[in-house]
């Protein structure tokens, strides 16, 4: 509702303004008549290219101040620290190269504004200076081009060199599971087709396949810090991403296929928590959350920093609600952890071989459906 008010508004002021200039369109009609801009509007266009210059510069500067500490603290990963240096450097350049060419742009229209007796003066072409703004930018967008590629092979290269810590990551709307390979480190084979519900087996694993056994389904991301991991994303329905902000780590869930991503943690959520960034960001979301509380809105429990894996691919209705806390942990903490947890063995395959109390009604009928669709 406010929206809507807020938008009738915005209607009515452009409205207004729109009227206002007819206003002075018709005040002027009896001094000037002439179509044709004279000195005096040239000039007045000229301060105001100044003007719109300042403005550019001016709201730059704002946003930054007021909004960069709504961004990501430092990396916690190994790659992340060379990816956000990439992009510093990149915007480095931007802001450098747009800071200049936006000054000279504007101070040129005012420069050279129209004025009368000044003649414009006809300059066909010069072939050092076409050169000089060719291949400035051709070498300058190359290195940034090589150095992008190198830096994305690079964290792209998933191989199973340093003993890494296999894990899956499932996505199905509108949340996530994570299976780990156990004992083995390997994980069992599995498909959406042999998701038994019945039997509390959601991620499809099979259970012929002795791998399987000892594979670890959890719903909070445990990750031992300084070891390599290696996700393989699952997709049940539709496309989903797993995204992990901290860990500057993205790869798309596609149903039907596995897609890979792999890093090494270098910062345990403990010591996240003391980062400067980090501590300041709880701070501020805290006071907001007192507030919320004094007015007695939902979700003000203060709140405590954690890294997430989020979905970054719109995927349905509770799209912005699908995450799972990740915790990353000295060694001996993920071992006792992990010990603590139950294998598919203990857990769904275990339900085998206990006879069902009844038969539901309907059921045999929804496997018949089911299978007359495959
Ligand atoms: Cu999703």
């Amino acid at each position: 509702m406010t929206t809507l008010l807020v938008l009738v508004v915005l209607v009515l002021v452009a409205i207004a303004i729109w009227q206002m200039t007819k206003m002075f369109e018709f005040a002027q009609l009896k001094t000037n008549t002439s179509e044709i801009a004279n000195d005096n509007d040239n000039k007045y266009n000229g301060y105001l290219l100044f003007a719109f210059l300042i403005f550019i510069y001016g709201i730059t500067i704002f946003s930054f101040w007021k909004y960069s500490k709504v961004l990501l603290p430092e990396a916690a990963s190994e790659h992340g620290g060379e990816y956000d240096y990439l992009m510093l450097v990149s915007f480095i350049i931007i802001f450098f190269v747009q800071t200049i060419t936006q000054a000279l742009l504007h101070y040129f229209g005012y420069k050279y504004r129209g004025e009368k007796g000044k003649k414009a003066l006809f300059y066909a072409d010069n072939d050092r200076l076409e050169f000089i703004w060719t291949i400035i930018p051709v070498i300058v967008l190359a290195g940034l081009i090589l150095w992008g590629l190198y830096t994305w092979t690079n964290i792209m290269d998933i191989n199973e060199e340093d003993d890494p810590l296999i894990v899956e990551l499932y996505a199905q709307q509108f949340n996530w599971t994570a299976r780990y390979g156990g004992e083995d480190n390997v994980l069992g084979a599995a498909n959406v087709r042999m998701i038994d519900i019945d039997k509390a087996n959601v991620l499809g694993l099979d259970e012929s396949d002795s791998y399987a056994a000892d594979d670890i389904i959890v719903k909070e991301l445990h990750l031992p810090v300084g070891r390599k991991v290696n996700f393989k994303m699952r997709s049940q329905d539709v496309l989903h991403s797993a995204y992990m902000p901290h860990f500057r780590a993205q790869m798309n869930c596609v149903p039907g296929m596995t897609t890979e991503f792999s890093f090494t943690p270098i910062t345990t959520t403990a010591q996240m928590r003391q980062n400067p960034d980090v501590v300041e960001k709880v701070k501020r979301t805290n006071a907001l959350r007192a507030e919320w509380a004094a007015e007695g809105r939902p979700n003000s429990d203060p709140w405590e920093f954690d890294y997430v894996l989020i979905c970054n691919k719109i995927c349905g209705q509770s799209h912005y609600n699908m995450q799972m806390k990740i915790i990353v942990e000295t060694e001996e903490e993920y071992n006792e952890w992990i010990k603590s947890q139950k294998t598919f063995a203990e857990t769904v395959m275990v339900a085998d071989v206990q006879e069902p109390d009844f038969n539901p009604v309907g059921a045999e009928t929804a496997e018949l459906s089911y299978k007359a669709q495959d």
